[in-house]
């Protein structure tokens, strides 16, 4: 840039000022950059402001005026020209902001992954429509119950081991109904069902339960259970068997073996438990029995008008024989069932 008073004529040197800013200023290709520009050609120490200082040195009044004319004429030639560019400028940034911000409204969507039922859930609602298929209807209970419920309705001792708090999982609400606690089974759903409707009842309940019971292949503390229950008039011990050996080989194929042999319910008389054999071993599904006669008295129900079976079944070892879910050796074994693990899960969609 031209330093006026350097040059033997302030006019020519006014006039170069003009040509190298206006070069100057047209080759800006920011605002900071436009900025820094304007500093240096009009800011302090710039050359027009020493012409501005070095006016007073000019002795002759009319070359003084003319000279100071000269002076704010390139002045504002060159405001006009910073103002000109900044305008360029921020136009130039602004659409270069729209264009990086710049949304494609053709571009087709992100579609999101498709969450499906755990296999458990999914086994749950096969077993409940096969019943359903059967003439049954599906009932839900809580799962933190009362001790009554969980145990003295169904017609278990105040003395019987499974009230312990080594079995248990005991709630700290109180000593309503001697006390609440997480469901150990289903079955108090009996109770609760029969206590709102009369007979005939055809009903199964689907649900979590709880026990202290360790992870092992075919135990976890945290599991399901179907209660099922059925009471009219003449139901014998034939009509179980037909039922949950028809419900085994709809769910596990026609060709599943299934036996039941002798054990104890305290709610049901005489009692069963059903086993299906899978991958060279037998393995227990099921309890069952003839419901008690003191259960039907503690709901209400006349003992000598009806009669009744039941069953509590365990869907986790249903679905780990049905899917051949095994641990490394081909054992069945349940864990794969509680493992989050994706890899597992996206197997049974
Ligand atoms: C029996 C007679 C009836 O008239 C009605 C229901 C019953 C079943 C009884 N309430 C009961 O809970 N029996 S059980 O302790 O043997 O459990 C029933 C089924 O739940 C078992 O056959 C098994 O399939 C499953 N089970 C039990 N403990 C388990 C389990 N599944 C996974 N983990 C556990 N810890």
């Amino acid at each position: 840039m031209s330093a006026i008073t350097n040059l033997a004529d302030p006019m020519d040197s006014l006039q170069q000022l003009v040509i190298d800013a206006t070069t100057e200023i047209g080759d800006a290709i920011s605002i900071d950059q436009l900025d820094a520009i304007d500093t240096t050609l009009m800011g302090r120490g710039s050359s027009i402001s020493e012409a501005r200082r070095g006016l007073g040195a000019i002795k002759d009044p009319d070359e003084r005026r003319d000279t100071g004319r000269a002076i704010n004429d390139v002045a504002n030639q060159i405001k006009d020209l910073v103002t000109a560019k900044r305008s360029t400028l921020v136009a130039t940034e602004e659409a270069a902001a729209l264009a990086a911000d710049r949304v494609d409204v053709t571009l087709p969507g992100r579609i999101p992954p498709r969450g499906t039922h755990h296999l458990i859930t999914q086994t749950i609602d096969e077993i409940v429509d096969i019943f359903v298929g059967l003439g049954y209807t599906m009932a839900r209970g809580p799962e933190a119950e009362t001790e009554f419920y969980n145990f003295t309705a169904m017609n278990i001792p105040e003395t019987h081991p499974s009230r312990h708090e080594s079995d248990t999982l005991y709630l700290d609400y109180g000593e309503k109904d001697g006390g609440v606690l997480l469901r150990t089974h289903t079955s108090p759903m009996q109770a609760r069902y029969m206590e709102q409707h009369d007979p005939p009842v055809y009903v199964v309940v689907p649900g979590k339960v709880f026990r202290s019971d360790a992870v092992d292949s075919t135990h976890s503390p945290v599991f399901h259970q179907i209660e099922g229950l059925a009471v009219d008039h003449n139901i014998t011990f034939a009509d179980l068997k037909g039922t949950l050996a028809t419900f085994a080989r709809e769910f596990l194929g026609k060709d599943t073996k299934v036996k039941f042999i002798p054990h104890y319910f305290p709610f049901t008389e005489p009692s069963a438990e059903m086993h299906a054999y899978s991958n060279g071993r037998w393995i227990e599904l099921l309890g069952c029995g003839m419901v008690n006669p003191a259960v039907f008295e503690h709901v209400g129900y006349d003992p000598s008008a009806v009669t009744g079976f039941a069953f509590g079944m365990g869907p986790e070892r249903l679905a780990i024989i049905r899917h051949g879910i095994t641990d490394i050796h081909g054992n069945n074994d349940l864990r794969p069932l509680l493992d989050p693990d994706q890899r597992i899960l996206r197997q049974y969609v």
